[in-house]
């Protein structure tokens, strides 16, 4: 089972988000809003006995809710070439605090410790050799994003299935947060 960690979003900020998409920039494969989320931790293919372990440790882990505010636009790249659009993540203690407990439970699990360093962002588009001029009139068009306050009571345990040209994500659980 492939499978990541992550937070959903309100409908409305969903809304928000599938608002700013869909044109602007040639050949981007936009992300349909059902699939938006902010990945904490992606685990990977996985056997099912680790799956088990894995949402016992995620069960009895303890942390507090606590508000996100989406903000700002940015893009990843890859050898000089932008391959994801993303929307930013105010970097809040809570929100450190909880990706570092999911962390520490993973690792607990045998996981392999998470390398990459943790940059919070919503995908709104991959990206497959776009015009980057586009790309940055794009980002500077839309800079000044900012969504209110998102509450986050909970997070969840997603599968990832991925098809020809998108990918299924189905809520494989979700844990309460305090
Ligand atoms: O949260 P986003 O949409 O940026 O790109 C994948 C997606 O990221 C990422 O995990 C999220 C849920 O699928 N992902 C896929 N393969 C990955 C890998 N090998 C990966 N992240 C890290 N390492």
């Amino acid at each position: 089972m492939r499978l990541f960690v992550a937070l959903d979003l309100p409908w409305s900020a969903r809304e928000q988000l599938a608002a700013l998409s869909g044109s602007g920039i040639p050949g981007a494969r936009w992300v349909p809003p059902e699939n938006y989320h902010l990945t904490l931790r992606f685990i990977g293919d996985i056997p099912s006995h680790v799956a088990r372990d894995v949402d016992d440790a995620l069960l009895g882990l303890r942390s507090r809710g606590f508000a996100l505010t989406l903000t700002g636009m940015g893009t990843f790249s890859k050898g000089g070439v932008s391959s994801a659009l993303w929307v930013g993540v105010e970097r809040t203690p809570p929100l450190d605090h909880l990706r570092n407990k999911i962390e520490m439970a993973l690792q607990r699990c045998g996981l392999e410790p998470e390398r990459r360093k943790f940059q919070p962002h919503v995908t709104l588009a991959r990206l497959d050799n776009p015009a980057e001029g586009k790309v940055a009139a794009f980002v500077q068009a839309h800079n000044l994003f900012r969504t209110e306050a998102l509450p986050v009571e909970h997070f969840t345990l997603f599968s990832s299935l991925l098809c020809k040209d998108h990918a299924v994500y189905t809520p494989e659980a979700e844990y309460e947060l305090a």
